[in-house]
Parts: structure tokens; sequence; C-alpha cells
């Protein structure tokens, strides 16, 4: 083999790797493409008006990059000593100084004005058609409908993406990271006023395609807008750095036709009713145990692991004496938090009394004890249940009857 074959092996090789890479990572749908690189195609005027102000903005100053080192890079070296060139000494040409002054005034107003009429745009969210709120919590968001059609839907937005795929055991997915169990749905071609707020730390929600990033901000409220004109789903992701699981608050956003919006606030809504009239209602230890999984899984595991054995400062709840124990210390540290453990309180009753009967009832622990919705509701109010651990009498059928009667007090 000659040198030149050799190399044409070694580039050939080379090519076939890369290029087998390539093919493992595919665009992601409604997010980033691979090897992008230009900004979002935009969906609404505002973006569209973000990349020609971009793109103006950058050809102008290539061109003066140019023109500038083109001319003093030819005056460098044609002018140079050794050619014998004397330097010119002259002082004070108000001829130059005025041009050097107003040309580059001209071309800031030019850019400024444009700009700024963006700008404008961007926070008039005047005569919107649906109002939605917009909670930051770490780490995740919350939708509520305020104003227009689908009033009073309300729901939390988690990521979905499986913690194998996060920690490499399984192959990353397409839309990897960049996915939520309930995505924003909104209808085409409607002004839409994002309302902005967090409830711990500085969040931001950001959707590139549609040229919105709002800071939420706890104890402000800040607004935006968009109007999206084509139907799709459209991919962002929390862009204000919020702590330790910042990359996983993705953003996922539906723009569908105004029926099949109609469509989906029905279903919506009949969803809701169906789990308003659930804190009530007494609950077998089954379906809470079936329930709380999920919610554990959507909101726990993520620092007291799948196990339940937690990690480094956080506690494990598999064998815990606070989980083990009365029913109060529990009810108080997932209502209200502890250090870094999160206040729970945005859950529902429902969701909370689900999660407390499973971690009593799952892993090592089988204390029988069932905690119900109405429970919750009571201790939200300040009127904990007695009992739970030792300190419970547990009935034959296994649930501490203490527990179920609402408290006195
Ligand atoms: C952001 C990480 C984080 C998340 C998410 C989290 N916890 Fe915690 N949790 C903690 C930390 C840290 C502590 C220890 C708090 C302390 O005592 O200072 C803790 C303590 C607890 C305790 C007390 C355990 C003991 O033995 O002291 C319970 C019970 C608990 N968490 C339940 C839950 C439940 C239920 C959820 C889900 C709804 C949850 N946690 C989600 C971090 C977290
Ligand atoms: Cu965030």
């Amino acid at each position: 083999m000659n040198f030149s074959s050799k190399l044409q092996a070694v580039l050939f090789t080379a090519a076939m790797v890369l290029s087998s890479q390539a093919l493992a990572v595919e665009d992601m749908p409604g997010g980033p493409a691979v090897r992008q690189l230009n900004l979002a195609a935009p969906v609404t005027g505002i973006a569209r008006d973000i990349h020609w102000l971009h793109w103006m903005m950058l050809v102008i100053c290539v061109v003066i990059f140019v023109a500038v080192f083109a001319v003093m890079f030819y005056s460098i070296y044609k002018h140079r000593k050794s050619l014998g060139h004397k330097p010119a000494s002259f002082h004070e040409s108000t001829t130059v100084e005025i041009i050097w002054t107003i040309v580059p005034f001209l071309i800031v107003i030019g850019m400024a004005l444009p700009a700024t009429k963006t700008v404008v745009a961007m926070k008039d969210t005047t005569n919107s058609d649906i109002t939605i709120k917009v909670t930051g919590y770490q780490w995740k968001w919350g939708y509520d409908y305020l104003k227009g059609e689908g009033e009073g839907i309300a729901f939390l937005s988690t990521l979905t993406t499986p913690r194998e795929q996060i920690n490499g055991h399984a192959e990353r997915s397409n839309t990897y990271l960049i996915e939520v169990d309930n995505e924003l749905v909104v209808p085409v071609n409607c002004k839409v006023r994002i309302i902005t707020t967090a409830n711990d730390v500085i969040h931001a929600w950001m959707i590139p395609a549609f040229g919105v990033k709002q800071d939420a901000i706890p104890g402000f409220v800040r607004d935006t807008w968009f109007r999206a004109e084509k139907v799709g789903v459209y991919r962002g992701q929390c862009a204000e750095l919020c702590g330790k699981e910042h990359a996983f608050m993705p953003i996922v956003v539906r723009v569908v036709s105004n029926e099949d919006y109609a469509k989906w606030v029905d279903g919506k809504k009949k969803e809701m009713a169906a789990k308003a009239s659930d804190p009530t209602k007494t609950y077998t230890l089954e379906e809470l145990k079936d329930r709380g999984a999920k919610v554990y899984a959507a909101n726990c595991a993520a620092c007291h692991q799948p196990n339940g054995k937690g990690a480094g400062p956080i506690p494990a709840l598999d064998g815990s004496a606070v989980v083990n124990g009365p029913f109060q210390a529990q009810m108080e540290r997932i209502l209200n938090g502890k250090g870094a453990m999160p206040s729970w309180k945005t859950l529902s009753d429902v969701e909370l009394a689900s999660v407390m009967t499973y971690t009593r009832n799952n892993w090592g622990s089988s204390t029988g004890e069932l905690i119900q919705p109405s429970m919750f509701t009571q201790a939200r109010t300040g009127k904990f249940p007695e009992g739970g651990g030792k300190g419970g009498k547990t009935t034959d059928n296994g649930a501490t009857k203490d527990a179920v009667k609402p408290v006195k007090g």
C-alpha cells in the first residue's frame, strides 16, 4: 500500500464513523435540527421580525468589518516604510470628523428604528383571545387558562423522559429531555397572552419558533404573547438557570386548528370534572397505591430515587422513621417542605394522599395505613390527623380507623 491509498483508507474509515454517528441522531420534531445553524424557523410575525433584524444587523456588521479591515490592511501593506513612504502629519480635519460622526449615527438609527418597532410590538399584549398564566416551579411548569375559550383549565406539565435514558442505560429518543406529559394546547392564528410568574426561583419561558422568551419571577407578573400561524408542535426549555434540574423542565406547545382546540377543551374539562369530585371520596389501598406510584415517579423519584433509597443528602424514604411514624410529621414535611425538600402544596389532595399512602406501603414498608384525600384537605387548614406508625391503632381491615375519622379541633 502506498501512502496515498493508506490516506484514502483512513479518510474513508473516518467518514464512515462520522456518518454512522450522524445517522444515530435525527432532527427533533418541533425542536432543533441536526447541524442547524440558523435560528429556529419562525411561526409567528414577531419571530419573523427577529429573524429579519438578526440578519440585517449581521450583514451591516460584516460589511463594516470587511470595509474597515480592508482599508486598514491595504494602507498598512501598500504604504509601508520599506517602500519609502513617509508618514503624513496632519491634524483636525473637520470634514472627516463630521463624516465619521454622521455615518455611524445614521447606521445606528437605521438599526434602532426597526428594532424598537419589534420590541414595542412584543410588549403589546392587548386584545388577546386567550390568556394563560404560566408558573415556573422547581422543576416543572404550571398552566392556568385564565380567559378565553378553555377558561378554568389548569394542569402541570412535567418531563416524561425516563430516568434510564438520562442515566444512559437506555437509548435516547429524538425528543430526549424536550417532552412532557401535558402539553400546552393553543388554537392556531389566535393571539395568546402568556402571563409568567414563579413559585420558587426565577425561571424563563421560551419557545424559539415563536420568538418568545420571558422571565418568570417569584412575586412578579410579566407578560408576553404569540400568535402561532402554523399547526404543529413547538418545543422550548426553561431559559434561566434555576437549580439542579434546570435542564429537565421543557416546554411543549401544541398548536391545533380551532375545531381541534374546542374538542381538546371539552375533553380536558370532562377530565378535570372527573378528577375534581375526588377529594371527598374514600379510596381503597390499591387505588391510592396505583395513583401514588405515578405521582411518585413524576415528582419524587428525581430526588428520592425510584427505589426510595435516596442519594447523598437526600434521605431514603424506604425505612424512614418519618414515613413509618405518626401521620402529622410526614404530612407536614410533604406540605411545607424542609431545607432542600420542596413544598408539595401545589399537588391535589388526592395526589398527596396517594403518594403518602404509596410510601407507607411500598418497598420495605407495609404499614397498611391509608391516607385519604380528606385528611390532606383538613391538614391544609392546620388540622392534622392523629395516629400513624406505632401511635396508630390498626383495625382488622388494615386501615387505621382513627386516621380516616375527621379530627376534632
Ligand atoms: C428536590 C429534591 C426532592 C424532591 C423532588 C422530593 N424530596 Fe422529599 N426530601 C428531600 C430532602 C433534601 C429531604 C430532607 C429534608 C430535611 O430533613 O432537611 C426530604 C425529606 C422527605 C421526607 C422526610 C424523610 C425523612 O426520613 O426525614 C419525606 C416523607 C419526603 N421527603 C417525601 C417526599 C415526597 C412524597 C416527594 C414527592 C411528592 C418528595 N419528597 C420529593 C428532597 C426532595
Ligand atoms: Cu427553570
